[in-house]
């Protein structure tokens, strides 16, 4: 029988699983189970010690996510109470699904090796693979290496299973673009990258899709494709990012304004010729920007093994983007050093008021966050780092103060390193007085401030671009 027999005598896809309770699986469960026509959607996670709780709180409704999720806590209360969302650890329920997405996270062992850590996902894959049966549909949503679904998954799923993909089962990768603080929203309203290892697959997982979302459309494509897709719209935005702090780095040197220079060019407007310019900052943090190059990078050298042509002994410009943001939180430690150094203080021994330790404005999210190798740089040369962060109470291994001014007490240095609002208040003669210093140093990581206003009242001024202003002279108060 063929792939699309074997659907058609399925029927039509009712009931659905989905593995991984995080803030990707949790949603796409909750909003699968408001579509009437699927009668029953299970959440599985495994009972471990960490995670386990989850079980019984999402059975009651409730959302173990942090932070504000619009409309998921009233979405999770009507699809539980109305038993068409169950959240479960027993996974041999997958057996009676029609569809199974996979929702687990791919972080990186070790960056530079390009090796993630496929161990949760594969072992999510693994427990599908053994209660698959004929005629069910696997969607792979985590973010992953171009390759994995038409290779290790469909390897780990045809072993387990004894059943072949394509002929026996459909499989599919369908990537998550979701944000935390907008999940519903964005799976909803983005546009669906659906890609199957075959067109019936494909058209199988459109089938599940399609209902949940109202703005958004599918787009359908192979399973690489919409691996590279999810790796490359990452890829892209961390590239834009190197592009314009390779600016700022370039315009600090010859003692111009980037912000000037991004206006100019900004002003090309319209008719295809705009150009994607975007902030220089002290660094690109997340579990998004900071690992997806990588997976696109091992996808090209895997699958493209011996297929590449690319200018002989050049590095990769999506990894060399990578390095030049990952250089930023070194660039504020220059300016930094360079700056104490003008106002007359060593750095070692020096006070140094770290703001913002999130890696995003406005958010409590800290991985791989670009504060803590500034941070380590200068607990390296002996400084003392008192942080401070509006949305973040704690982080192992980093003592923080819970109000910004007794960060800045009796601080050599003020350093800007995440556009939290609640910074954009802070007043230069305040600070100087909380400083107690005749030159207090000031850094701005995010453009937060007007130079000249703390110029003027004696601060040593450096901030990210501002090669015009870096230089300034010492004004005595
Ligand atoms: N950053 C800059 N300059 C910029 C933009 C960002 O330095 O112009 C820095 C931020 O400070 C942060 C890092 O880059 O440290 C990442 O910022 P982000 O806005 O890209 O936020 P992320 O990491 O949460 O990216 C996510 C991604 N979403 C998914 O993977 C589903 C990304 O694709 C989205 O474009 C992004 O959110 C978004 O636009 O909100």
């Amino acid at each position: 029988m063929t792939l699309d027999a074997v659907l058609k005598e399925k029927g039509p896809i009712k009931k659905i699983g989905v593995l991984g309770m995080g803030y990707v699986g949790i949603p796409a469960a909750a909003l699968f189970a408001d579509v009437p026509q699927y009668e029953r959607v299970y959440g599985f996670q495994r009972d471990s010690a960490s995670s386990g709780y989850k079980i019984a709180m999402l059975n009651r409704g409730e959302s173990p996510l942090k932070g504000e999720e619009p409309g998921l806590e009233e979405l999770l209360q009507k699809v539980t109470s109305a038993q068409k969302f169950i959240c479960t650890a027993d996974f041999s329920k997958i057996a009676e699904l029609d569809a199974v997405t996979i929702s687990i996270q791919t972080p990186f062992l070790n960056k530079e090796d390009l090796l993630p850590d496929f161990s949760a996902l594969m072992e999510g894959v693994k427990n599908v693979g053994l209660y698959l049966q004929p005629g069910m549909l696997v969607v792979l949503e985590s973010t992953i290496t171009p390759g994995t679904t038409i290779g290790i998954a469909r390897e780990l799923l045809e072993n387990e299973s004894g059943l072949k993909a394509g002929v026996d089962f459909a499989l599919a990768h369908a990537p998550e673009r979701v944000m935390v603080g907008r999940l519903l929203r964005n799976i909803r309203e983005h546009d669906r990258i659906v890609g199957g290892i075959d067109e019936v697959s494909t058209q199988r997982a459109t089938e599940l899709y399609a209902p949940v979302l109202t703005r958004g459309k599918v787009i359908p494509m192979s399973a690489t494709a919409a691996e590279v897709t999810k790796t490359a719209e990452n890829t892209f935005r961390d590239l834009q990012i190197a592009a314009i702090n390779e600016l700022a780095l370039y315009c600090e040197a010859m003692g111009i304004n980037v912000y000037d220079v991004r206006t100019g060019i900004d002003s090309l407007k319209g008719e295809g010729i705009t150009r994607a310019m975007l902030w220089p900052g002290a660094g690109v943090g997340g579990h998004c920007l900071t690992k997806d190059t990588y997976h696109l990078e091992r996808g090209v050298r895997q699958l493209g093994k011996g297929m590449l042509d690319y200018p002989a002994d050049e590095p990769s410009l999506y990894v060399l983007a990578r390095h030049i943001n990952d250089f930023m939180p070194t660039h504020m430690f220059r300016l930094t050093k360079g700056a104490l150094q003008r106002a007359g203080v060593s750095l070692k021994g020096a006070k140094i008021a770290l703001l913002g330790w999130a890696f995003l404005a406005n958010s409590d999210d800290t991985r791989n966050t670009p504060s803590e190798p500034y941070r380590d740089l200068l607990v390296n040369e002996g400084a003392i780092v008192s942080v401070h962060d509006p949305y973040v109470a704690d982080y192992p291994g980093v003592p923080m103060v819970p109000f910004v001014e007794e960060a800045i007490e009796n601080a050599d240095a003020i350093v800007i390193f995440a556009g939290h609002h609640q910074y954009r208040t802070l007043k230069p003669l305040e600070l100087k007085q909380l400083s107690g210093k005749k030159h207090p140093v000031i850094v701005d990581g995010r453009n937060f401030i007007d130079p000249d206003v703390y110029i003027r009242e004696g601060f040593v001024y450096k901030g990210i671009g501002r090669g015009d202003k870096n230089g300034h002279a010492m004004v005595e108060r």
